[in-house]
């Protein structure tokens, strides 16, 4: 599909894409020249040059990427949109992080999303440390909702490491609108959603071992210790049911009829220390059989604890819930190839992926199954394999993070191997910079794998960008793999930690909004004060309502102009101002800034947003737009009189 003839777009521009395409042909081979391309520099050099000079490795200005570019931000705690392939940072999305411009983590509708379903445990430290809710995410994954294989456009799913949360970010304003701490589990890392025949479940490892009832009775005994396994259901954002696993759990996928999911797990051992978790030969795969698990639940064969449905899958427990797939120690990527039948399981200390038949896994759960029959490959690759990526052509890309490099090698290819042929899976590596983690295809984790960019997700930059200090940024490598042999095209720096990214196409995100919709549920529940206010907050507001020592002041807004341009309160009071941005043109977001008070925040085109806070001292304060709305933006501002308490 070609987005240049659908947006009409003049001679001259695609005359500019040629121009530039071609620079960066010369700047790329100049690269290879200095040896960073490896072995095969010269035939990547022509196929990337050819491939620019198409104008498909840049993006000229005016332009539209390809491919949405859905990017995990690590200890950012955000998730970012990049356009693929040219590699422009297009927006970022407040989740587990506060934000200074949108005001997300203070405005009262994302608080109420941020503090939903919070454990009481949680509250409680939170309060002895003078905090609402966490300010600090580790998001590590971002996968969208899936339909029948391919993604829908619905929902985008994501995990925090940090504070065991997982949120779920709507596509069509892009915004977080669930956030869950998920009870029971330590530390949600992988995660990912069912795909078939549509995501009912989200699944997530918890990676931490702890005490199920974690009370502080002991530290030593870690027989009391256990790992949980979480399906969250997608639609309500709560909890469906709980697994307890045998060893802890790394990454997850499931399998493309509904049947299974799978994790990783590095710490069979259940050990403590460095040494403990890399003791045995083997560590295991934990296939987890969705309906065994959905039948016991309907019986209500499971115990409760803190609210939620929670199943005994351990190795002891002997239940039909789980089998342990016998892995090299320490594995650590779990990819499910888009041909619906291999499983790729990274080998981190080993060097090879483990490929794993899944068609075959209703024979794991027969009497004296040989749980390793179900291996049907196991190519050597490199040092430290991790993540595997996937095109549509049968093709599988592994990092290597020792290697710094990506291989790219042939699933069917590996099985002959694997069967004694005389055939090598590997077709091609390439030198990456460096120490490469994820790495991920267009759409390569659905039924429409591409065929044409891959994103390298390098976790050093080192002597790749000029200097900025001790805190260097990610290299996030775009790699052209529509050819036989891949080439890199783009460096692509980014702040801390992007992860993983996913690639989606626009005719996915056709339901993507513009202007808000007013009837929108992020502030039904603001909607609901205003109404008990008698306030139409839809229309021209300008409103003062004084509630004993709560004050609520309701705004309109339409560029340049506050409905109110000055209120008075008194000092002590707890002051909400509601604002609705009555604006409904695209892209005219205002904010609301007062001075001196610690808020701020985004009130997009017809966007209703409200934040609460203290009038602490009296005097004069002025509050202000701080979005670029208008030629008299810096006029858009007004007065907040805060009145001296009574002696
Ligand atoms: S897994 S360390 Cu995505 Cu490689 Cu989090
Ligand atoms: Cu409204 Cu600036
Ligand atoms: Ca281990």
């Amino acid at each position: 599909m070609d987005l240049n003839e659908r947006k009409g777009l003049s001679r001259r521009m695609l005359l500019g894409a040629t121009a530039g395409g071609a620079a960066a042909a010369t700047a790329f081979g100049g690269r290879l020249a200095l040896g960073l391309g490896g072995a095969a520099g010269v035939t990547a050099a022509t196929a990337g040059a050819a491939r620019a000079a198409e104008g498909t490795g840049t993006v000229a200005p005016g332009q539209l990427d390809t491919y949405y570019g859905f990017w995990s931000s690590g200890q950012t705690g955000e998730m970012r949109i990049l356009g693929v392939p040219s590699m422009r940072e297009l927006m970022r999305v407040p989740v587990f992080n506060r934000c200074s411009a949108t005001g997300w983590g203070q405005t009262n509708e994302s608080l109420r999303i941020l503090e939903r379903s919070m454990t009481d445990k949680t509250r409680k430290i939170l309060a002895a440390n003078n905090k609402r809710i966490p300010d600090n995410g580790d998001l590590h994954h971002v996968h969208m909702s899936f339909t029948e294989g391919k993604y829908d456009g619905r929902y985008l799913f994501m995990n925090d490491k940090a504070n065991t949360r997982v949120a779920r970010v709507r596509c069509d304003v892009m915004k977080a609108d669930a956030i869950l701490e998920v009870p029971n589990a330590k530390s949600i890392h992988g995660l990912r959603p069912q795909k078939w025949p549509r995501t009912n479940y989200v699944f997530c490892n918890g990676e931490d071992e702890a005490p199920l009832i974690n009370d502080g009775s002991t530290m030593e005994d870690v027989s009391t210790y256990v790992n949980i396994f979480t399906a969250v259901d997608a639609d309500k954002w709560d909890v469906a049911w709980q697994v307890q696993v045998s060893g802890n759990l790394d990454n997850c996928d499931a399998d493309y009829e509904g049947k299974w999911a799978f994790s990783t797990s590095y710490n069979s051992e259940m050990g403590m220390t460095l040494a403990e978790m890399t003791e045995s030969e083997m560590d295991h795969v934990v296939v987890f059989n969705i309906a065994e698990i959905e039948k016991a639940v309907a019986e209500g064969r499971y115990e409760e604890v803190n609210g939620v449905k929670v199943l005994d899958g351990r190795k002891e427990a002997n239940s039909q819930f789980t089998r342990y797939i016998p892995v090299a120690n320490n594995p650590h990527g779990c990819n499910m190839a888009p041909d619906k039948v291999h499983l790729c399981i990274g080998g981190k200390l080993s060097p090879t992926v483990t490929v794993l038949d899944v068609t075959r896994f209703d024979t794991l759960f027969t009497e004296n199954a040989d749980p390793r029959s179900v291996v049907v490959a196991e190519p050597e690759l490199g040092l430290g394999p991790l993540h595997t990526a996937f095109d549509g052509r049968g093709n599988a890309y592994t990092t290597l993070f020792l290697d710094s490099q990506v291989v790219k090698w042939n699933i069917a290819d590996a099985i002959r191997a694997h069967a004694g042929e005389q055939v090598d899976p590997i077709k091609d590596k390439i030198d990456v910079q460096y120490q490469p983690g994820h790495l991920k295809t267009v759409m390569g984790e659905t039924l429409d794998a591409q065929n044409d960019w891959m994103v390298c997700l390098c976790k050093f930059s080192k002597d790749r960008f000029l200097n900025v200090g001790p805190l260097k940024p990610e290299n996030d490598q775009l790699i052209d793999i529509s050819g036989d042999r891949m080439v890199l095209v783009h460096d692509g720096p980014n702040f801390a930690e992007p992860h993983d990214a996913i690639a989606v196409h626009p005719s996915i995100m056709s339901g993507i909004k513009s202007v808000w919709d007013r009837n929108d549920p992020m502030w039904a529940e603001t909607r609901r004060q205003a109404e008990a206010d008698g306030v139409n907050i839809d229309d021209w507001a300008d409103t003062v309502v004084r509630d004993g020592d709560k004050v609520r002041v309701y705004m309109t807004s339409v560029a340049p102009n506050f409905s109110l341009e000055s209120f008075s309160v008194k000092e002590g009071d707890e002051v909400t101002v509601v604002i609705t941005n009555l604006d409904e043109i695209d892209d005219l977001t205002h904010g609301f800034t007062m001075g001196n008070h610690s808020v701020a925040m985004e009130i997009g085109p017809q966007m209703t947003s409200s934040v609460t806070f203290v009038a602490g001292a009296p005097g004069v304060y002025w509050y202000y737009c701080q979005w670029f709305c208008h030629a008299l933006h810096m006029e858009m501002r007004g007065r907040m009189f805060v009145e001296p308490k009574a002696a």
